[in-house]
């Protein structure tokens, strides 16, 4: 998959990039991720890429001109039909099943605006999909873009390697997440139970002893009920 983002801050995107499984995913060949100053594409000697609202008020908009001309120069660099998004608090609000989504397309476009927002006719003419990551305020959409793509790219295939099957093989706890299975429905949707390493007393806080008793069959039920019991208590809306 290839990922370009477009962004005033492509040198705040790019070491995100780079790091953990990200980085991996780019040197092992599974994801290409492009980052795009939008400053490039800007047509007058200050490099202008916003202004003020006509009809008034507070902030600045982005401007058509060079998101525009930035897309149609980006979207040349590779034949691939890009999936164009555009990063707003107006979006969809991004969960597990638009990041599966999203994972399944050869490549994508994230846009992310700073300032009070994009000039409507940015919407209009590019028919981007809009994302939103929640409801709270950033200052600016790179940060959301950084979510998305983590989130695309741990799903491609290769990427996780044996932690992904070692998931899949344990009993359908949310790992935030519902493993593709091909079924038509996602598996059982919990929060995680949890989880000890060593050692195996720790300032005087004990590992639970089921958990060092062997027993697989007794410490899968354990994690079940603790699942089901923190789910219920945190996340009642998962157990819909
Ligand atoms: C005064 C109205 N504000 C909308 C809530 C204006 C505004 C605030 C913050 C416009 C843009 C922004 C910058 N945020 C993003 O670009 C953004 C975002 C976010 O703030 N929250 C959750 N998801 C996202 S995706 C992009």
């Amino acid at each position: 998959m290839r990922i370009d983002v477009l962004t005033l801050f492509p040198e705040a995107c790019e070491p995100f990039f780079a790091a953990s499984i990200l980085g991996r995913a780019q040197s092992g060949g599974n994801a290409t991720i492009v980052c795009h100053n939008l400053r490039d594409y800007a047509t007058d000697r200050h490099n202008t890429v916003d202004d003020r609202p006509f009809g008034g008020g507070p902030g600045m908009v982005m401007m058509c001109g060079p998101v525009f001309d930035a897309v149609d120069a980006i979207e040349k660099q590779d034949e691939r039909q890009a999936t164009r998004i555009l990063l707003t608090p107006q979006g969809r609000r991004l969960d597990q099943a638009v990041l599966e989504e999203l994972a399944g397309l050869p490549r994508l476009l994230l846009i992310a605006g700073h300032y009070e927002g994009f000039d409507e006719r940015i919407r209009l003419g590019l028919a981007p999909r809009e994302l939103s990551i929640g409801d709270y305020v950033l200052s600016g959409g790179e940060a959301a873009a950084m979510v998305v793509v983590d989130g695309v790219v741990r799903l491609l295939p290769g990427v996780l390697g044996d932690e992904q099957g070692a998931a899949e093989d344990s009993f359908s706890v949310f790992r935030g997440e519902s493993r593709k299975t091909g079924a038509a429905t996602p598996t059982e949707t919990l929060l995680e139970y949890p989880q000890y390493t060593r050692p195996r007393v720790y300032h005087g806080m004990e590992v639970p002893e089921i958990l060092l008793s062997g027993d697989h069959g007794k410490i899968a039920e354990w994690r079940r009920e603790q699942a089901r019991k923190r789910t219920a208590e945190r996340r009642p809306d998962l157990l819909r």
